[in-house]
Parts: C-alpha cells; structure tokens; sequence
C-alpha cells in the first residue's frame, strides 16, 4: 500500500545531515532504476506569450513587460521539424508548452493532429496547455498523448502570493481529470520562488499524497526574468535544492524526477550531485520555452564525464539514441 507521509517525518528528512540524506535517497533510487541512466526530453514552446494568467516567475504573462517575442499557434511543418531535430539528437519524449489559460475548442482538432503526427515518428508526447476538462482530456488521450505538464509549483498558502488568476484547488482538479483520462501526469514546482522550508514540505506532500503519485516530477530553479515580479529574488542555495530533490526521491520512489529549468545556472559538479540525489530526468536541447538550457555539446560532455547513458526509446526502438554513444553526432560536435 502507498505510504501517506505525515509532515513531521518530511520535516525530519529535511532536518537530516546531507550526506545521510543523501545516502538515503542513492540507496532508494538504486533499487528503482539504473542509477546512469537519465531520460531525456526537448521542450518546444508552440505558442508563445501574451497568457492571461498572471504567474509572478513567467515571461511569458501578458502583465509583465518582458524581452519575449509573441507567437501564436506554430504551423505545423515548424512543430514536426523540431519533434524530428529532438530525436535525432536522441531524446526519447517531445513536450510542448502553451501559454494559454486553457485550450479552444477550436484548437482540439490541430492538437490532436500534432499528438498522433509525432507519435507516428516514435516519440513519447506531452503537452502543457493549462486547465482542460475531461472532454478536451478524453481527447487528447485517444489521441495518444503520453503526459501533460500541470505544476502545483509550490505549497498551497505560498501559491496565493505567486498566482492570482486560478487558484490551487483548480490545479488539483486539472490533475485529477488528467489521471483519470488515462494520460500520465508531469507534476512539480519551482523553487527560489521565496518560499520557506515548510512551502517545499507542503509541495512535496501534495505531490506524494495524491491517489497516485505524478510518474514525472519536474523541478526548476527559478530563472529570473527581467521585468517579472521575482526578478530580483535570491538564488536559492544549492544544498537546499539539492536537499529538495533527495527528499522527492525518497518519497516518490518510482516517479521520474526532472532537473528541469534553471540547469543553464547550474555547475556540472551542482547538477552531478543532484543526480546523486535522485535526479534522473532532464530537458535537452538549448532553448527551453523562452530561456536558454544547456547547449547539447555540454549536456554530451557531462554524460560522457559521468557515465550517463540516455534512457533508450521504447517506442519504435529502432534506432540507437544514447546520446554520447552516438558516434555520428558526438564526433560532429567535437
Ligand atoms: N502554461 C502552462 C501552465 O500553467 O501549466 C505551462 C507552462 S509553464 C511555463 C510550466 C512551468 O514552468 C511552470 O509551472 C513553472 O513551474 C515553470 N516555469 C515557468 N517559468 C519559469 C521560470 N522563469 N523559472 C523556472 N521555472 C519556470
Ligand atoms: C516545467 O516544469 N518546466 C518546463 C516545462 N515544465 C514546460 C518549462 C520551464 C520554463 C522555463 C522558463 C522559460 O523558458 O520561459
Ligand atoms: Fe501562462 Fe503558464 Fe506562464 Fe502562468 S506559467 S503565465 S499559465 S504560460
């Protein structure tokens, strides 16, 4: 039976020295996957800027006067280009992000097209579109879509500060028609958003003590973004952020956890250790939505440093995608 953490034993992983953290959450990730390899995702943003929602850390919310360029629905042939371009480079899941509050009936039949467009060349789907309801998520199932990306980003008393515009209660309903409709869910916060400890406790049991716990946990670091709220907020130490993800590992045990946005920021030996931790998923390729990410030639450096090795398709697995064993495209970038 699932274990229902209480907020005293979530307190007392937190309050644990770090390196017995750590040798916690390396002994549970060890007995739940192959503790060298990651799996990798590219991120493609399909319609990008002016989102009626006002969440304080985005560039893309139309009430903050930020650098990005708006664009609405990409053609199709763009999206396509850029799912082919992820798998070559050997990720195995392609995501796209909307920043809408919700889709458009309108809209449903185009996404559609996308989901089975891309899964016809192989790859995993997953999709950020804010709210749905069941009918849009029935649909999107049947279409094949693998995940959708919906964050609780942080504890719900903090969430009242970050966002406006929707409330919590509405994330969980979002989430609750996405596990019911059969599509996995990607599930996670930010951290640096000036939230105390007891936010990222309160985060991390919402996360854990949902009926099923999300199969992908995406964490990001801030990126602070000129013209946003938060754009002057502190960095987040990065034994905290380390801390945090050993204590997502110990708790979510199978889920897959992401080093998500904020690695651009991030030393080789910081990301090491929050692989170390538990991490064992990352966004490749050197754009994000709007912000930059590692260039590929490092994120295939790091691997090779490490002994990484990508986890290898499971669709369709005809082709090799290990990301630093693929002779062609490591010796190109050399
Ligand atoms: N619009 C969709 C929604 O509301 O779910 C999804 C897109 S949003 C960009 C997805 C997630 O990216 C957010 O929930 C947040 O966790 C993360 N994110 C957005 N801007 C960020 C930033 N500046 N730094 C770090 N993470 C960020
Ligand atoms: C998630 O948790 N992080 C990704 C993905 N889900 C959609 C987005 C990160 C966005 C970083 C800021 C930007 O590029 O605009
Ligand atoms: Fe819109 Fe999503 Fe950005 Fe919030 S995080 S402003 S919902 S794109």
């Amino acid at each position: 039976m699932k274990k229902l953490w209480k907020r005293y034993e979530v307190q007392e992983l937190f309050q644990k020295p770090f390196l017995d953290l750590m040798f916690q959450a390396q002994k549970i990730h060890r007995k739940h996957f192959d503790p060298n390899e990651i799996q990798i995702s590219t991120l493609l943003s399909i319609k990008t800027g002016l989102c009626p929602e006002d969440c304080k850390y985005c560039a893309q919310s139309s009430r903050y006067k930020t650098k990005i360029t708006n664009e609405p629905l990409l053609d199709m042939s763009k999206i396509l280009d850029a799912a082919k371009k992820a798998k070559k480079i050997g990720s195995n899941r392609f995501c796209m992000g909307a920043a809408w509050r919700n889709p458009k009936e309108r809209d449903m039949p185009y996404l559609i097209k996308i989901i089975k467009k891309i899964k016809d060349m192989g790859m995993e789907t997953c999709m950020t579109l804010g709210s749905i309801n069941i009918s849009q998520a029935k649909k999107l199932s049947q279409a094949g879509l693998d995940f959708y990306n919906h964050n609780l980003d942080t504890s719900p008393t903090f969430y009242k500060k970050i966002v406006t515009t929707r409330t919590y209660q509405e994330r969980l309903n979002t989430l609750d028609i996405i596990r019911k409709s059969g599509i996995k869910i990607c599930s996670g916060g930010i951290l640096g958003l000036g939230e105390k400890i007891d936010d990222r406790i309160d985060l991390l049991m919402q996360l854990s003590n949902l009926d099923q716990p999300p199969e992908s946990i995406p964490m990001n670091m801030l990126v602070r973004i000129p013209g946003t709220p938060l754009e002057k907020n502190k960095n987040i130490n990065d034994v905290d952020f380390i801390k945090t993800i050993a204590v997502t590992r110990i708790m979510m045990n199978k889920s897959y956890i992401r080093l998500s946005a904020g690695r651009e920021n991030m030393s080789e030996n910081m990301q090491t250790l929050c692989f170390m931790a538990g991490a064992n998923s990352i966004f490749y390729g050197c754009k994000l939505l709007t912000t930059g990410n590692p260039k590929e030639v490092d994120d295939v450096r790091l691997f090779k440093k490490l002994g990484l090795h990508a986890k290898k398709f499971f669709i369709h697995h005809t082709e090799k995608n290990d990301i630093y064993n693929n002779k062609k495209y490591y010796n190109a970038m050399k």
